[in-house]
């Protein structure tokens, strides 16, 4: 724990993200619940995978690793076995998170590893300019689907609690403040955590945007939502449309961690162990190469 401020996270690189963009509401609010959480920069990793919301490292003074398309989970997962203490924080898109990295999300989950999993959901590939993604809804006409999408849209709140998530939390970028309050409750949980983010596209998503979404939220606390009711979250995860509930649709407190359960890591991260297993290991290569 430090003294971290305010400004900790600041840098000098000026984000590209267009006028409006929601990834600007998402990156205020990282900052602003790793700063009340009094976590500093060093003791935390932020990765991403790749389009136009996994650019958020570059605009944090953090440890950051932006990844290939789809693949932050799995970065993510190496160094949280490594090092035990680092906060780990996984930012990407829809399209990195539930498309081409759907596999590693889903197994993510089922390992429960402690890692916070922020997705920046425009329901668009924004980065390579508004091709349809796993949560365009079935119908939207797009630069790749001129008549309509044909497939049913991924629920990713509901399908990370079939999974067996341990938490589970949907909120929006243009209420930065309340987004911050989750990614509090999502860090200090122990193990996986996703939250799925509102993110508006300006650009290339004009149906789903702050208006289309401030006339449908509600938050689940003022609902007198009891997250560890396992009824009242599946029924939370499904509702859409007319109604939109944000804030932690479901926590489960106790579940082993990952990391806690492997055999390897016994002895504590990797980080912590000392060079004496070099003999054995040059004995192995010896061996085998
Ligand atoms: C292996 C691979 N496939 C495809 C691409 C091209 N690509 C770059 S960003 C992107 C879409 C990103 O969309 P999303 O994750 O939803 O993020 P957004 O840009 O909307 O924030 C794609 C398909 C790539 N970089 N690497
Ligand atoms: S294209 Fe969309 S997601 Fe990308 S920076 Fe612009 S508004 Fe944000």
């Amino acid at each position: 724990m430090s003294s971290a401020t305010a400004s900790s996270f600041d840098t000098w690189v000026k984000p590209t993200w267009c006028p409006g963009c929601g990834d600007f509401g998402i990156l205020a609010a990282v900052k602003h619940a790793l700063t009340d959480l009094a976590i500093a920069p060093h003791e935390t990793l932020v990765v991403s995978g790749i389009g136009c919301g996994s650019k958020l490292p570059d605009y944090m003074h953090v440890n950051g690793f932006q990844t290939l398309h789809g693949r932050p989970l799995a970065v993510a997962t190496g160094a949280k076995l490594a090092n035990h203490q680092l906060t780990v924080v996984v930012v990407d898109g829809d399209g990195d998170a539930y498309g081409i990295g759907g596999n590693h999300f889903i197994h993510t989950v089922r390992r429960n590893t402690d890692v916070t999993h922020l997705v920046e959901n425009n329901q668009i590939y924004a980065l390579t300019k508004g091709q349809y993604s796993p949560t365009t809804p079935q119908g939207r006409v797009t630069t790749t689907s001129p008549e309509g999408v044909i497939e049913r849209a991924v629920n990713p709140v509901a399908l990370a609690l079939t999974m067996g998530a341990t938490f589970v939390a949907r909120a929006f970028a243009g209420e930065p403040t309340h987004l911050a309050g989750v990614i509090k409750q999502a860090v200090s949980h122990r193990g996986y955590a996703l939250i799925d983010v509102l993110q508006p596209c300006v650009v290339f998503n004009r149906i789903n945007t702050y208006q289309w979404y401030s006339e449908r939220i509600y938050k689940l606390d003022d609902a007198g939502h009891d997250p560890q009711d396992r009824a009242a979250a599946e029924r939370a995860a499904v509702e859409w449309d007319d109604r939109i509930p944000i804030g932690v649709i479901y926590r489960e407190d106790g579940v082993p961690t990952y990391e806690e359960q492997l055999p390897a890591l016994r002895d504590g991260p990797l980080v912590g162990r000392s060079l004496t297993e070099r003999a054995a290991f040059d004995g192995l290569k010896n061996q085998f190469m």
